[in-house]
């Protein structure tokens, strides 16, 4: 089979502008959602659109509390769609929540969430992945640099660029606690990755990846070109960003958790394939291949956005209150 995007083969290729484009506009969905032309060109350039203080504080608490009653619950920890961090054992990432809470499912389908994706995607969605990444205090390991398209793609089938992930921070995100970095513009290049995938790889790199990772002068290359960006903001701020659009964390050095909730968006048109990689298929909680559904929107009245003026000294103060109760 041709593969557009090849990577893992075990030899260093070169990057390659992508094949795919960054707005997949169809008369039928760009001029009908909350997006500007302004915004989509932004997002167009970047590959990622910030969002701060888009839900309110009070809207998304109910989400962390959700996830703080699953931490303690021993059955519901031990299940294979919970991954925990190696060393510590506390709470990595959680996946598929939105298929465990009723709560989550129905976030994936708030009308203003939704409007955008379909604008970006140019076609009706589903969703492809939904997870929690948790790092607690003084603990929390990072991420290296990747794109997750390089993964999906390898591993999971995505045959083309055409999913966007909306990243909803349930914790303040500050320059201490191990933030989101993306290089903006990155995601207009495919970076081949070198060593090839053995079987059951997620099993330990959804711990700790080491494949998926550009090499290093890659890296140096797009990231002088676009520099590199940690938004940072209160609970509820949202990001948008392309699924080829390279990204990294640090380990959380303070005392406040660091916790965001991912929902991947994929449009119904680009559905999974065989692994490129030529492995089995991951499960389906890291990659929805089967009784594939388009979203539709939750049939509630809009609710306000009240975006409050949040000062960053307020909400560090607010997150380190919070710690303390
Ligand atoms: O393996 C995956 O699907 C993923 N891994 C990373 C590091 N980011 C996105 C995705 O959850
Ligand atoms: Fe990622």
């Amino acid at each position: 089979m041709q593969d557009a995007y090849p990577t893992r083969r075990g030899e260093s290729l070169e990057p390659f502008p992508r094949l795919d484009p960054v707005v997949h506009s169809s008369a039928r969905f760009r001029w009908h959602g909350p997006l500007d032309e302004c915004a989509l060109s932004r997002y167009e350039r970047d590959g990622f659109l910030w969002f701060e203080g888009f839900f309110g504080r009070e809207r998304v608490e109910p989400f962390f509390d959700e996830l703080a009653e699953l931490s303690r619950d021993a059955e519901a920890m031990a299940a294979d769609h919970v991954i925990k961090d190696p060393d510590s054992g506390e709470l990595r990432s959680v996946f598929s929540m939105h298929e465990i809470s009723q709560r989550f499912s129905n976030l994936t389908r708030d009308p203003r969430i939704l409007g955008m994706v379909q604008q970006l995607l140019g076609s009706d969605v589903y969703i492809h992945q939904s997870r929690i990444n948790d790092k607690f205090g003084f603990q929390g390991r990072g991420f290296d640099w990747h794109s997750d398209f390089e993964t999906w793609h390898c591993e999971d089938g995505m045959p083309r660029m055409r999913a966007v992930s909306a990243s909803i921070l349930l914790t303040e995100n500050n320059e201490f606690n191990g933030p989101l970095m993306l290089i903006p513009g990155s995601h207009q290049y495919f970076a081949p990755c070198v060593d090839p995938t053995p079987e059951e790889n997620w099993k330990d790199s959804l711990k700790k990846q080491r494949l998926g990772v550009p090499e290093k002068s890659v890296l140096r290359w797009l990231a002088n070109r676009g520099g590199i960006e940690a938004p940072k903001g209160p609970p509820g701020s949202l990001l948008l960003f392309e699924c080829n659009t390279l990204h990294a964390s640090n380990m959380n050095m303070s005392p406040w958790s660091r916790s965001n909730l991912f929902f991947v968006y994929n449009s119904i048109e680009n559905q999974m394939q065989e692994p490129f990689g030529g492995q089995k298929p991951r499960p389906d909680f890291l990659a929805h291949r089967t009784d594939v559904e388009p979203l539709t929107m939750r049939d509630v009245a809009f609710e306000p956005v009240v975006v409050p003026a949040h000062k960053h000294a307020e909400t560090t103060a607010q997150a380190r209150q919070d710690a303390l109760e």
